[in-house]
């Protein structure tokens, strides 16, 4: 899969990437990263990126044409599924849904904004979707950018170590992920769920599936309403007094 990224600071997502998961997708060939700095497509002394905004008001806007430039010259010859995101809070919300949608694409341009925002016209003729990473306002979109990256890198079969371990994702299931425990077996006097010593696998499964629900139950009742069980997952919470469709204590 192939990211490009369009920036005015190319050495801020560059840093980014160093270490970690993305780093050795690279290095694996399992991804391949293009990160375009913008100036480099700007032809005044100053390769200026932005100007004032027609009809006055604060702070600047992304000039139309270097970005044309760096869109164009990003795009690869073909590729079929090519997707230009521009990261704004305008955007749809990011989540675990939209990065196994974007894990199908082949290649992603991925386009930074700064200042105010990108001028109406780029946005109109060159961006394929607008994406968020929440209702909140950052200065960039680098930070978005590599976010996204992750997501979806982490998605790639053969990038995480247990390929499966993506499958078993928070969200994915639509349910918090349980509590996890590692040695010590006592920490600071606290012990760990006797179950998960007792070798009896689908006991443990039993008891982290059922910590699941009730962590969601507690976080995120929004995403319970939306999980699906299984007939035995629905028997076992019932025999734990938890009603599947509501994520309520049935008090039984
Ligand atoms: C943002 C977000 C975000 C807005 C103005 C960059 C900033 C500046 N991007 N999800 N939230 N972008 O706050 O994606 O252009």
């Amino acid at each position: 899969m192939h990211f490009s990224i369009i920036s005015i600071f190319p050495s801020r997502v560059q840093a980014g990437m160093q270490e970690g998961v993305i780093s050795r997708a690279v290095s694996e060939k399992l991804i391949e990263l293009n990160i375009v700095n913008l100036r480099d497509f700007t032809f005044d002394r100053h390769r200026t990126t932005d100007d004032r905004p027609f009809g006055g008001g604060e702070g600047m806007v992304m000039t139309p044409e270097p970005l044309s430039l760096a869109v164009k010259d990003a795009r690869m010859s073909g590729v079929e599924r090519e997707r230009v995101i521009l990261l704004s809070p305008q955007g749809r919300v990011f989540n675990q849904q939209v990065a196994e949608e974007l894990r199908r694409e082949e290649h992603l341009i991925l386009v930074c904004g700064r200042y105010e925002g990108v001028d109406e016209r780029f946005r109109e003729k060159y961006v394929d979707e607008e994406l968020s990473i929440g209702d909140f306002i950052l200065t960039g979109g680098e930070l978005p950018a590599l976010m996204i990256i992750d997501a979806v890198t982490r998605l790639i079969p053969g990038v995480l170590g247990c390929s499966d371990s993506a499958l078993r994702d928070t969200f994915s299931r639509k349910l918090l992920k349980h509590p996890h425990y590692t040695r010590p077996r006592v920490f600071e006097g606290s012990e760990v769920p006797e179950v998960l010593f007792s070798g009896d696998h689908r006991k443990i499964e039993e008891h982290r599936f059922l910590e699941s629900v009730k962590r969601t139950m507690e976080r995120r009742p929004d995403l319970l309403r939306r999980a699906s069980f299984s007939v035995s997952e629905k028997k076992l919470l019932a025999r734990h007094g938890i009603d599947p469709d509501t994520g309520r204590e049935t008090g039984q």
